[in-house]
């Protein structure tokens, strides 16, 4: 039996902790290979967020979900966050796609040609004035930008142009809001990206300013990274803003969060709690970014949340004492043991507890299962263009 601080505290924060889920999680998607669609998906962004919302009844905790901007067009945004609100959840973070056009082919805000550049940072600009009609705090920018052979473009004056569509968007921000500048190693581009990695997202967030953070999604990075240690430096920075979850084998996987590897989301969600960053008032933003190709998607969201929950009670399992007691007395194998014992908790049954503390079944996929809400929209959903990934 391991020691813990304060079992009341660690329930609180598990209470208190909130996953943003995504509208795509929830269309259909697939692979470069075939998309396999599946009965009742959505086919408007409001029926995406229904799902959402669903999801955030039978776990309470992910009050809030991500749009994606063309993918969740509507003429009113305003009214679509008031639905949401109806529904009991939020609008997330925006985000935004200069990946999909024709034009963007040699790239959006990194283009040679000025015209496709003012189109694409134009979009961004769109993006915040979705974020002034929904009240999203939130602007997440990927860039698919980037090169495929040598010498075929500058990669000096990509990171200039760069820098000036960043500017353009980040003076666009209102007080409240903030840009989430995303990482990712490679694809579609396959000799130079344009934002590789957390470095370079780093480096253009302090040149714009406080309000530009990096979002770290971890499936984007080389094999073997310690994404922790990205957790724990951006941290120290204070530029920290979010994470898309989800996990990977190979590539830009997309799988569920902690299905791959739940030992890597215990260690970052440690330098989490180690940073006292749950709490959703220090502004970090959980969110999930995955694909449900061959699986159930409602829940394989919730089994998502469940394990991200399951990596962040390991966490505040941890016993801080005992782990600065051994590290202070260069205890190798002794701080390696507080830490492992953590990790091999079985936190299921306090998370069953917390959950229903909430009013909420101990077992959110069980509940959902008998909720019956599957049967009906696979019913009312019947026909019509379904929306997924792309569409
Ligand atoms: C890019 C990415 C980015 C996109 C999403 C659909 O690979 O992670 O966050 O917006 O996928
Ligand atoms: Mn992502
Ligand atoms: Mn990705």
């Amino acid at each position: 039996m391991i020691a813990v601080p304060d079992l009341s505290a660690v329930k609180q924060a598990l209470a208190a902790q909130r996953i943003e889920t995504p509208s795509w999680a929830f269309g259909n998607s697939g692979t470069r290979f075939k998309v396999f669609a599946q009965p009742g998906v959505p086919r408007t962004p409001e029926e995406k967020i229904a799902d959402a919302a669903t999801v955030n009844r039978f776990t309470g905790a992910a009050p809030s979900v991500a749009l994606h901007i063309p993918w969740d067009r509507v003429d009113d945004y305003a009214a679509l966050a008031r639905y949401a609100g109806d529904l009991g959840v939020s609008v997330g973070a925006i985000n935004t796609n200069v990946f999909q056009d024709d034009d963007y082919k040699l790239g959006s805000v990194t283009n040679p040609d000025p015209g496709i550049r003012r189109k694409a940072t134009d979009h961004l600009l769109e993006a915040v004035a979705v974020m002034d009609a929904t009240g999203s705090r939130d602007l997440k920018l990927w860039f698919s930008d980037g090169i495929n052979y040598p010498g075929q473009d500058d990669l000096r004056d990509r990171q200039d142009r760069l820098a000036t569509a960043l500017r353009e968007a980040y003076d666009r921000l209102g007080d409240d809001q903030r840009i989430l500048l995303e990482y990712k190693l490679f694809e579609p581009a396959f000799y130079a990206t344009d934002v590789p990695d957390w470095g370079t997202s780093f480096a253009h967030c302090v040149e714009l300013g406080p309000k530009a953070t990096v979002c770290i999604d971890t499936g984007h990075h080389a094999p073997g990274t310690n994404i922790e240690f990205i957790v724990a430096f951006l941290l120290r920075q204070d530029r920290l803003g979010a994470f898309d979850f989800n996990s990977r084998f190979y590539a830009d996987d997309d799988l569920m969060a902690g299905a791959a590897d739940p030992f890597q989301l215990f260690r970052i969600m440690y330098e989490i709690v180690r940073a006292d960053a749950l709490d959703p008032a220090r502004g970090i933003n959980f969110m999930l970014d995955q694909c449900h190709n061959i699986e159930a998607k409602i829940p394989a969201v919730i089994r998502s949340v469940m394990n991200v929950q399951e990596a962040t009670a390991k966490a505040l399992l941890v016993d801080r004492a005992a782990l600065a007691a051994a590290q202070r007395s260069g205890g190798v194998l002794e701080a390696n043991a507080v830490f492992m014992d953590a990790y091999n908790t079985d936190v299921r049954p306090l998370l069953a507890e917390v959950r229903a503390d909430q009013g909420l079944d101990p077992d959110p996929v069980a509940a959902y299962k008998r909720s019956g809400y599957q049967e009906r929209i696979t019913a009312d959903r019947a026909g019509g263009e379904q929306a997924g990934w792309g569409a």
